[in-house]
């Protein structure tokens, strides 16, 4: 299918009808939901930030970009849930506290979504009280968390830390990842493991499940 590659173009643009309308042309043609992630959203993300790096693009076109991406994405994520097999573990998942940032965990929520894992999406903006009543009320066994800024970084360890207040810090596993997010952090702050992209997302939260 020809017309799968204007996806890119879609997001890049900011086109969210176009973006929404060829991702649902490549679905009923068979394309895999997960190709359509790796091959075309994620690579036109990446060539978003890059242009806004170098002052090409500025934030109402990065707004747009993330409206195209996010139309696209509504479509992908059930597909991506339904052909999940077992149940692998329940997640909370958020962009922390101060942090609005939400396509890199949309897409990790996608990915989880799509091998097996129940997804509880709290948002943006997750208070470290709103992570752990979603623990509690949910059961879940893993608290997955995003940050995109240097300044909201430190949510991270404060969550951590609230938990283990709370008395649910044993039993969950602790995932974190975003662009600052680096493995020598997560050491220092004691979350059980990182990645830096939505796909590793999946392998590292299998692997602290079976730790
Ligand atoms: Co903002 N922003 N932004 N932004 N933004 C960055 C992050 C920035 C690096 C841009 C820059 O200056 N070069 C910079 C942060 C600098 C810093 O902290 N050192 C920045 C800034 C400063 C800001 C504002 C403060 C700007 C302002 O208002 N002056 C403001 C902050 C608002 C807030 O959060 N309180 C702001 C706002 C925005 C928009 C609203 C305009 C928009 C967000 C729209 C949205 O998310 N709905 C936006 C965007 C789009 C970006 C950039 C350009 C792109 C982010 C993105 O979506 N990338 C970004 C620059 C960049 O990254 N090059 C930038 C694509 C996405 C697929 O990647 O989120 O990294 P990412 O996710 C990856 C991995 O990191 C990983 O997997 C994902 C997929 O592979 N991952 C995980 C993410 N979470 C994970 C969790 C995991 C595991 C892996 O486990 C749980």
């Amino acid at each position: 299918m020809e017309e799968i590659k204007k996806l890119h173009t879609a997001i890049l643009e900011g086109d969210a009808q176009m973006a929404h309308e060829i991702t649902e042309k490549a679905l009923a043609a068979g394309i895999e939901p997960m190709q359509l992630v790796n091959d075309y959203m994620i690579p036109a993300m990446a060539e978003v930030g890059e242009r806004f790096e170098c002052n090409d693009y500025f934030v109402p076109e990065l707004l747009i970009a993330a409206r195209a991406m996010k139309s696209a994405l509504t479509l992908v994520r059930p597909l991506l849930a339904a052909s999940g097999a077992e149940p692998a573990g329940r997640v909370v998942l958020g962009t922390v506290k101060g942090d609005l940032h939400d396509i890199g965990k949309n897409l990790v929520a996608a990915m989880l979504e799509g091998n097996g894992f129940e997804v509880i999406d709290l948002g943006v903006n997750v208070a470290p009280e709103q992570f752990i009543a979603s623990v509690k009320e949910k059961g879940a066994n893993i608290v997955a968390m995003s940050a995109l800024l240097t300044t909201t970084m430190p949510a991270m360890r404060t969550t951590i830390n609230a938990l283990k207040e709370a008395g649910v810090r044993d039993q969950v596993k602790v995932l974190i990842g975003g662009a600052p997010i680096t493995q020598r952090y997560a050491d220092e702050i004691g979350a059980d493991g990182f990645s830096d992209n939505a796909v590793g997302a999946v392998t590292v939260a299998k692997k602290i499940l079976a730790a």
